[in-house]
């Protein structure tokens, strides 16, 4: 008997949880606005995850927890579409669109006619098949006909729905992006790792769309909107802005980046706006989209063999500029790896004057037969990150000769090494200057121990004057020491000084990710340092014991296992607990994350009325975190009532036994204070 209360209890907190994250993360990736703290959102999916773990005959694919999973693919099936995906027409310039715009008053015997303009999403079409508003599937557009089956690496687009707010049967289509700084950080990733990098985010997200592993989907951050349907009685809106109210009322993500207009001044001022901002925006669009709003007109104009009559895609002028290559040079970063840039005439592009673009590795030099006084076409990556695209081999002179590669380190002369299989050109002398100008400049560096004012140059002079080999010996510097170098005054010297010594007390993340460990960006060294607590618990981890940890894999347990294998890394660490720089971790741990010191811990709270920001269940949970226990009636016991809008009998209870009452507003600050204060 009370077994069957509890499991009655544990499937009806099942429940309340899946609902809770589910709305938790529509709110965050749907309408990009967080209401609750992440570590709160970790906390209850945990909880889902150990119950489902009690229970798996209670897991349903439209669990949150099931977004993501264990199998890899066997290839992707393929399937065809209700309706055939069509292109768009394109219209190169203005006049073109006024043209499309004009041809539709004709062909409709209307000049009053409204066009809903819409940005053109640089990504991959994507059709989603729900039923009674539970996803099914999932499709690319293939030949538009007939695509792929990526229903389960859909899956782990956070932002994408898989049980609707309405019993919706239709087909969704939309375009999966991957947003501009997911895009730079792969491929930055990627050059490290000595791959080659992605020409667009629309690469990158295709890419990433047919991986066979689900898991390494979840990690490229995709996203997508949202803008057309093929329509069904159960979902027939009348207009495209109608629509955008349908898909939007079942939950899922549209580009609020859209206008309804009437004329073609209107179209164009839009097309403007839109043009000068798009370099702000966190995703590529690479043009706008203009399509009559009313549907019955729409179906009036139908379609030719390729595309709609009633749309048409403005592309913006390609982002292609032409220079010439001045030189090539070669920098040796923090692990030893030459990596060539070129140096080109200065030229505008994409909002920016630019100069220098990365040639990665020695293969995307020979690939694109790059030579010096070569003209070259540039375009930004991802809005941002300039890249040559082509070399125009017939502008060159017939004397031009390949580039030299270098066979040794710019800096140290050193032999470089091309190690088997890898792209990447080393220097592996352990006392390369320029290595350890790099590492040096890495270990101070904002996100790493944050010694505010000591730039490349202070740097550079400490080492050449032999006053540091490594970051142990900041610790060690005297403001004497500054007064030796160029330009630097006394105040120089202690600003310095107190900046390095400031730097002991730091949190045990900061110097794992300054120690400058392969593969072990910010983000792995944040949990490293959560989990392992201590430098000497890290320093004794094994490869299973760290690949235990979500979100680290074996790249980088082998990296951080090898690393500390070796005396020179151990011997460092020796020295910098010598000079007394901290080696634990500060932030919340995994063992204490329920919090134990906020105002609310240990407080019995009552909650009544309602409130405009967070329903009961929410308020509750926030403060169950905050380690306060939430009680139905007000007694002597009650420390706080929270109340909302047409508090009743409870409230008038509390202020007859003189409990303190809190208003909407009040109770908002303090928790916004118990989160900030974690
Ligand atoms: C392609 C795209 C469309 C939209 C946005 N981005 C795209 N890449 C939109 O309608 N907002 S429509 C479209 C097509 O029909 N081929």
């Amino acid at each position: 008997m009370e077994q069957a209360t509890t499991q009655e209890a544990l499937r009806k907190r099942l429940d309340e949880l899946r609902q809770l994250l589910n709305e938790y993360a529509y709110q965050y990736y749907v309408l990009d606005k967080p209401t609750v703290a992440d570590s709160e959102y970790d906390r209850l999916y945990h909880e889902l995850e150990t119950i489902e773990a009690d229970y798996p005959e209670w897991i349903n694919p439209e669990s949150p927890t099931q977004r993501v999973g264990d199998q890899l693919l066997d290839g992707f099936e393929k399937v065809r579409h209700a309706e055939a995906m069509y292109s768009l027409g394109n219209a190169f310039s203005e006049e073109e669109v006024d043209a499309f715009i004009d041809r539709v008053f004709k062909q409709a015997e209307s000049d009053q006619i409204q066009f809903m303009c819409e940005c053109k999403i640089d990504g991959l079409a994507v059709a989603l098949t729900y039923e009674e508003g539970r996803f099914i599937r999932g499709a690319t557009r293939g030949d538009g006909i007939v695509g792929e089956d990526i229903t389960t690496n859909l899956r782990t687009i956070k932002s994408l729905p898989l049980q609707l707010r309405q019993p919706i049967t239709a087909e969704i289509r939309g375009e999966v992006y991957m947003p501009k700084k997911s895009f730079l950080a792969l491929n930055e990733e990627r050059d490290a790792l000595g791959l080659v990098p992605f020409a667009n985010p629309r690469n990158a997200a295709a890419g990433g769309l047919r991986q066979i592993d689900p898991k390494a989907v979840a990690k490229r951050n995709l996203n997508l909107f949202l803008y057309s349907g093929v329509y069904t009685e159960s979902f027939s809106p009348v207009s495209q802005a109608n629509l955008f109210e349908a898909l939007e009322a079942a939950g899922l993500r549209t580009n609020s980046l859209r206008r309804l207009c009437s004329t073609k001044e209107e179209v164009r001022d839009f097309l403007r706006t839109i043009s000068d901002q798009r370099h702000d925006l966190s995703y590529e669009i690479d043009g706008i989209v203009i399509k009559v709003n009313d549907v019955s007109t729409q179906q009036a104009l139908g379609f030719t063999v390729k595309a709609p009559r009633w749309a048409i895609a403005y592309k913006f002028p390609a982002q292609v500029e032409t220079t010439t290559v001045r030189e090539v040079e070669w920098t040796v970063g923090r692990t030893g790896v030459v990596t060539p840039t070129a140096i080109m005439d200065p030229i505008a592009l994409a909002g920016t004057t630019v100069q220098r673009a990365s040639l990665h590795n020695i293969d995307f030099i020979q690939a694109l037969d790059l030579r010096l006084n070569d003209q070259i076409t540039v375009h930004k990556a991802g809005d941002i990150i300039p890249e040559v695209t082509s070399v125009l081999v017939d502008k060159r002179t017939e004397d031009s000769v390949p580039l030299d590669i270098p066979s040794h380190c710019p800096e140290c002369k050193a032999e470089l090494i091309r190690a088997e299989g890898e792209v990447a050109l080393r220097c592996v002398n352990p006392i390369c200057p320029a290595q350890k100008l790099a590492q040096l400049s890495h270990f101070v560096s904002r996100n790493a121990m944050n010694i505010m004012g000591l730039g490349v140059k202070v740097i550079e002079q400490l080492l050449t004057k032999g006053f540091i080999k490594d970051p142990a010996d900041l610790y060690y510097l005297t403001e004497e020491d500054f007064l030796q170098l160029a330009n630097t005054k006394e105040k120089s010297a202690k600003k310095y000084y107190t900046a390095i010594q400031g730097s002991k007390t730091n949190s045990l993340e900061r110097l794992i990710f300054g120690l400058g460990i392969r593969h072990v960006g910010a983000k792995a060294a944040q949990l490293l340092a959560q989990s392992f607590e201590t430098m000497a618990n890290l320093q004794l981890a094994s490869n299973e014991q760290i690949e235990r940890i979500d979100g680290i894999g074996e790249m980088i347990s082998q990296s951080v296992v090898s690393y500390f294998g070796q005396t020179e890394s151990l011997e460092l660490i020796k020295r910098l607990i010598e000079a007394d720089v901290n080696m634990i971790y500060q932030g919340i741990t995994l063992a204490e994350q329920a919090d134990t010191d906020s105002y609310w811990a240990g407080k019995t709270v009552v909650l009544t009325g309602s409130m405009e920001t967070y329903g009961r269940s929410e308020a509750k949970v926030m403060l169950e975190t905050l380690g306060a226990k939430v009680t139905g009636s007000v007694s002597k016991k009650t420390d706080i009532l929270v109340a909302g809008e047409a508090a009743g009998s409870k409230l008038n209870k509390a202020q007859d036994l003189g409990i303190t009452v809190m208003n909407e507003e009040e109770f908002l600050r303090s928790i916004e204070k118990s989160e900030k204060s974690e």
